[in-house]
């Protein structure tokens, strides 16, 4: 913004043109301008002494950028971020780490699939608590349907439509929910998420076929221990509502991606309505007598199956 005494006395383009990261990779971002052009840009040694080593620019960042001659560009600022999409790592003597995956997320999508690869509940709550600790809403898309019938799909992920999760059944391969998902991702910055060969690419080209992502084989990705997507990118929704997407590989390392132990059961939203009743303030919820969280277990408030996860993410077993 500036201000009218300061205003540029022609009007031609604007010098530092605004816009979006869409790509980063080593020192290089793809930058794609409000005016609709993708400019290749570097940061500016000044910006990036003024940030953090980890947490430089990401994608989904808002800059500004100076233009050169040579048709490249210079990260001249990075706006503030609304939100963010990141990991947490500890480092030594009690600190954390944090690695920005995407800026300005307003949602993310966890795909987990129906059948093949079987649906892993415990990893999905990991997922779902990192999307609570980020402070980021989350949906759940149960992918490939038509592999086991839409009765069946609800048995397996009942639960997280009990919690308060939104749960969109769908089939990429044979276009059921496509449209839903596609009104979700309409206007928003989405983050996409899941295992290996759920189908999260598959999803998104169902949605925007132009988006032409790499999909893979589901028993060759799994035996190669290896995504078909390997990095993050931000992709332009082309329907009217616009929005932007990031298709993620399906971060396999999450169980590195640690919650400090007193925020955890914040990170599980059926939890909260009992946290203050419990007889300790600084109850763990795993042996304390007269623990609110376990009497809302055993009066069937609180799932056990999502209990289980808590105890076991709280006690770091796999
Ligand atoms: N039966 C069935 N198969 C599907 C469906 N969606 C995707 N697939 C298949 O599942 C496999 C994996 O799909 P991808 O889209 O590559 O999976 P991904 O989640 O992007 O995997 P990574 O990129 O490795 O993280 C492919 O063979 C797809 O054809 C579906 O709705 N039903
Ligand atoms: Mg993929
Ligand atoms: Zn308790």
């Amino acid at each position: 913004m500036t201000s009218p005494s300061l205003a540029a006395p022609c009007a031609a383009a604007p010098a530092e043109p605004a816009g979006i990261i869409l790509r980063a990779r080593s020192g290089f971002y793809t930058v794609r301008t409000d005016d609709g052009r993708d400019v290749e840009c570097r940061l500016r040694g000044r910006v990036k002494k003024e940030r953090q080593a980890t947490d430089l620019a990401v994608i989904g960042d808002r800059v500004r950028i100076g233009l050169l001659p040579d048709g490249t560009g210079m990260i001249e600022e990075v706006e503030e971020r609304h939100s963010r999409f990141s990991r947490r790592q500890p480092g030594p003597r009690g600190t954390w780490k944090e690695d920005m995956l995407v800026a300005n997320v307003d949602q993310v999508l966890v795909v987990f699939a129906c059948a093949d690869p079987m649906p892993h509940l415990r990893m999905l709550d990991r997922f779902l608590v990192v999307a609570e600790h980020n402070e980021v809403a989350a949906t759940v898309v149960a992918n490939k349907v038509d592999l086991v019938g839409l009765a069946r799909a609800r048995e397996l992920f009942g639960t997280y439509e009990r919690i308060g999760y939104p749960v969109h059944y769908a089939s990429a391969r044979e276009g059921i929910g496509v449209e839903e998902l596609a009104d979700r991702l309409c206007g928003r910055t989405s983050v996409v998420t899941g295992p290996s060969g759920v189908g999260k690419s598959t999803l998104l080209n169902a949605v925007q076929p132009g988006l032409r992502l790499a999909t893979g084989d589901v028993s060759e990705a799994l035996h190669k221990g290896r995504h078909t997507t390997t990095s993050a990118e931000l992709h332009p929704i082309t329907a009217p509502g616009g929005g932007y997407v990031a298709d993620t590989p399906g971060l396999r390392e999450l169980g590195l991606w640690q919650i400090p132990a007193d925020e955890l059961a914040w990170c599980f939203p059926e939890f909260v309505p009992h946290l203050g009743g419990c007889a300790f303030n600084d109850c763990s919820h795993l042996h304390e007598p007269r623990c609110a969280v376990r009497a809302a277990v055993d009066g069937g408030e609180v799932p056990a199956q999502r209990y289980d996860s808590y105890r076991r993410l709280r006690l770091n077993e796999e």
